[in-house]
């Protein structure tokens, strides 16, 4: 049995995530997990909330609370929104969680072994009006790449350059705007990352089948060498990890913690060992170790492009370097999908500004199945895309409720009214369910290798295609006129469309796992991949009853399409 292991990029905890959040790393992850798990591999899939650094302090800061408390309540947030959403994980964990302290200071102590780690006095952005230091995100400027002005400390959003504070034009503090800013001594660890610079290229040679995305972020950061300059791991902040060497103290580090990017990836592990210690599974290791039963597992992760360097450089540099000596091979990931970015109406979605439509609005709105339907099916795989209202409309409507709502109301209506509340007898399948049965194979075989592949967008297509032979063959063979000459006819038709149903239901479930269920529900049957289309054309035998279900998808009306445009135009308080 194939084992799989996805990990989707941790959410930062300060606030709820929009929707280009969630298609750019949890949304895609859930459909390749709940897709796996259909065609019988064993999946763990794991995401946490990412809770230190400057984001979790300055939203904490900002509502009031100490950061602990508010990230405590923010994870419930979340994790209730990933619910909402159908996430599928099999843990969400916490980068704060006393699992990924012990394991990031167990790596940092191993790099320090290995020799990788080097103390550096350096000089760092003091603010004298806020009486601190100022890393990462507390301090705001000019990209000097891009001319980006609103560039954070750590990385600008424009164009993903990873940047250290001191690099930053016109800084300011973005605790109080203040420019009465200083550079001061303080001390801290480097991960000598560049000693690592030609196992991490062999590495990422050797990654011919990776998306182009994902390859061309990897090597333009190796190539130009700006990725793989040596960066500081620890920070002057109270919120963190506390930096030591093991379990041992890390004399002159006092009072210091890890950087957010070093103990975030980390989780992705500790995420397992929390899984484990949470009771619902046995051994994290056979996950993680490949002298320790990982050797088979295939790792797949998820996130957004600003976040490639971070994982074909940074973590691989640290579990690499790590196994030094041989006695700590863990798993590197095999596959990087990567995403570029949803657009909102024109514009960027900004959780800084409050700009789009969030993850709690989105529920507040419809239920999940259409928003996952169209966020995946629109998926920025090979470039942006954008959500427009117009577009979301336009495509709900047609796809969900037009074509695959339709195709199901129709024909459980129709047997109902002919034949009674249970797949009718009579007749055969004819020339034209053979030639939908060989359509049907083709298009299966077609899904399947898309969904392999993780190619959303094409695999999201091929469903609606098949959704659409489905209604197009209801509409040709129209066996409500047939009936009138040939009940037996009509029966056959009937059965076969019917049987359509748990197959529609078994295909879709991955995209919308909601209306999969109330089919196969509706159908009697549990959701189930259908490993053959002309066996799936039988699996409804003569006499099995059925239900018509409650409509599945509700049209929306210009109405409510121009309400909700209003409604999310301008920016969220
Ligand atoms: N929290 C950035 C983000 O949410 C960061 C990802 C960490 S993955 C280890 O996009
Ligand atoms: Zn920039």
């Amino acid at each position: 049995m194939a084992r799989i292991l996805i990990t989707s990029a941790i959410p930062y905890i300060n606030g709820i995530k929009h929707l280009g959040n969630l298609v750019g790393s949890q949304l895609p992850a859930d459909l390749h997990a709940r897709y796996m798990r259909a065609r019988g591999a064993e999946v763990l899939f794991l995401c946490a909330t990412d809770e230190h650094g400057t984001p979790a302090e300055l939203a904490a800061a900002k509502a009031g609370k100490p950061v602990d408390q508010y990230c405590a309540e923010m994870w419930a947030v979340q994790a209730e929104l990933a619910e909402g959403f159908r996430l599928s994980f099999d843990h969400f964990g916490r980068s704060s969680s006393p699992q990924n302290h012990r394991l990031t200071q167990h790596f940092a102590g191993r790099l320090a072994e290995a020799g990788l780690i080097r103390e550096v006095s350096e000089k760092q952005m003091y603010s004298n009006f806020d009486g601190r230091f100022l890393p990462d995100r507390y301090i705001e400027g000019t990209c000097p790449n891009c001319g980006y002005d609103k560039a954070r400390g750590d990385q600008c959003e424009n164009c993903t350059k990873q940047l250290d504070p001191t690099d930053l034009i016109n800084p300011r503090s973005a605790i109080s705007g203040s420019t009465d800013l200083e550079v001061r001594e303080t001390k801290h660890l480097y991960l000598r990352q560049s000693a690592m610079r030609d196992e991490l290229s062999a590495w990422i040679d050797a990654k011919t089948d990776w998306p182009v995305l994902t390859t061309s972020i990897a090597k333009k950061w190796l190539n130009d060498g700006d990725g793989l300059q040596d960066r500081g791991i620890t920070r002057d902040l109270d919120w963190g990890i506390p930096v030591k060497k093991g379990d041992q103290p890390w004399p002159g580090m006092e009072g210091k913690v890890f950087y957010v990017w070093f103990d975030a990836p980390i989780e992705y592990i500790a995420c397992a060992a929390e899984w484990v210690d949470a009771g619902k599974g046995a051994d994290w290791e056979r996950w993680w170790r490949t002298d320790k039963g990982a050797g088979d597992v295939r790792y797949v992760q998820f996130m957004g492009k600003d976040n490639v360097p971070f994982h074909t450089l940074s973590f691989p540099a640290t579990i690499l370097g790590a196994n030094f000596d041989g006695t700590e091979p863990w798993k590197l990931v095999d596959y990087i999908k990567s995403f570029n970015y949803l657009n909102y109406d024109g514009g960027q979605f900004s959780t800084s500004q409050g700009r789009g439509v969030f993850m709690d609005q989105a529920l507040s709105i419809l239920p999940a199945d259409y928003w996952r339907w169209w966020l995946l099916s629109h998926a920025p795989e090979t470039s942006d895309s954008e959500f427009t209202w117009e577009a979301f409309q336009q495509d709900v409507n047609k796809d969900l409720a037009d074509v695959l709502g339709n195709f199901v109301s129709r024909i459980t209506k129709f047997c109902r009214s002919k034949f009674g509340e249970a797949v009718p007898a009579g007749g055969a399948y004819g020339p034209q369910e053979t030639a939908l049965i060989a359509d049907l194979a083709a298009r299966l075989a077609r899904y399947q290798a898309h969904m392999d592949a993780i190619e959303i967008r094409k695999a999201a297509a091929e469903l609606r295609a098949i959704w659409v032979a489905g209604n197009e063959y209801l509409q040709a063979a129209g066996p409500w006129t047939v009936y009138k000459e040939d009940p037996d006819r009509a029966a056959a038709m009937t059965r076969f469309a019917l049987n359509l149903i748990p197959f529609y239901a078994g295909l879709s479930a991955p995209f919308i796992p909601d209306a999969a269920a109330t089919m196969a529900g509706a159908m009697g049957v549990d959701v189930v991949w259908p490993e053959s289309a002309a066996d799936a054309m039988h699996m409804l035998a003569p006499g099995h009853a059925f239900t018509v279900p409650e409509v599945m998808f509700a049209k929306i009306d210009d109405d409510t399409r121009a309400g909700w445009a209003a409604q999310f135009a301008g920016i969220r308080g």
